[in-house]
């Protein structure tokens, strides 16, 4: 008996010392077939229950496993541009942003804390007198998120801040302020609501992109209407929650069939200046630097746990 104990014990100890190399991934998680993500910007749909540990990394900037993501101050890197927006701790900035996929796209759901919401910290001259946008940019100049791709997941280019030709590795954003415009101006029509004087969108961009849809046109446009977002303000306005949908095959070589290469950074404005913290934990742009994400079935969130499977 003894010895069977001491052979189980070994057999646990090869199996988690074996398996640690091949955990350093990003896991996408898809969601339980009863599972349905309506984008509303209301996170009660989400199986929260069901995920585990969050993607971490460790002090090499290695990844840990993990099926979603935290601002770790520790290993995150905070990018403030040298201007004076310091990071004052989690009620400046914090988050948790849950992903998960299912057979036609990818989810996320990101919940943040922050207690400094609205256009008056935003980038300056980013609405008019009557709160419309007016185009005058576009990307870094409200609160929100952005996502780092590398859909080839071949960490190239080295640098896609200086050389965007690859078609697909690129960077998309989705800021707040849209859910701002309808707080804040309620009468101005749904039509209007996140678009510049041009009509094309000024909440959600792709940028640093080799292909086409980066071109502020039409196929932009059409590129960005396909993904869904939706932001709620809290009522006390110290923090929201957004939730987009990204359907597979929107960017070239983004679908579920095969690893790629992710980030993320939480943009924060406060007092009218620029910050944002970057989950890889270094702040140039550069591919090499993503982690990859697998998008895994075998343990469905909204499913049966693992941890509650009855082992006798
Ligand atoms: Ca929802
Ligand atoms: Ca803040
Ligand atoms: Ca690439
Ligand atoms: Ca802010």
């Amino acid at each position: 008996m003894k010895n069977l104990q001491t052979f189980c014990f070994l057999l646990l100890v090869v199996a988690a010392t074996s398996s640690f190399a091949q955990d350093r991934f990003i896991d996408c998680r898809k969601f339980d077939s009863s599972i349905t993500i309506v984008i509303d910007g209301d996170g009660g749909d989400w199986p929260l229950t069901s995920y585990g540990s969050p993607a971490l990394l460790d002090s090499d900037l290695n990844v840990i496993r993990g099926d979603h993501f935290i601002i770790d101050p520790e290993t995150a890197n905070y990018d403030n541009q040298d201007n004076t927006n310091a990071y004052e701790g989690p009620e400046d900035i914090d988050a948790t942003t849950y992903i998960g996929w299912d057979d036609e796209a990818f989810f996320v759901l990101n919940i943040v804390t922050d207690d400094k919401i609205g256009f008056e910290h935003a980038n300056a001259d980013t609405i008019d007198a009557d709160g419309y946008l007016t185009g005058a940019s576009t990307g870094w100049t409200n609160d929100g998120i952005e996502f780092w791709l590398d859909n080839d997941n071949n960490r190239e280019p080295p640098n896609i801040q200086d050389d965007q030709t690859s078609p697909n590795d690129l960077q998309f954003n989705v800021l707040i302020d849209d859910a701002l415009q309808r707080l804040d101006y309620p009468d101005i029509d749904e039509f209007d609501i996140g678009m510049t004087p041009n009509y094309t969108f000024q909440y959600k961009e792709i940028f640093r992109c080799g292909a086409d849809f980066n071109d502020g046109g039409d196929l932009e446009y059409e590129t960005l209407d396909t993904i869904e977002t939706a932001t709620i303000i809290d009522e006390d306005r110290k923090g929201y929650t957004m939730e987009i949908r990204i359907p597979w095959g929107t960017f070239y070589e983004f679908n579920p069939d095969a690893p790629i290469g992710f980030s993320i950074s939480w943009t924060d404005w406060d007092d009218g200046e620029f910050s944002h913290w970057i989950w890889h934990g270094t702040v140039d742009a550069q591919t090499s630097d993503y982690k990859e994400m697998r998008f895994t079935s075998d343990n469905p969130l909204g499913g049966v746990s693992i941890s509650t499977w009855s082992i006798y």
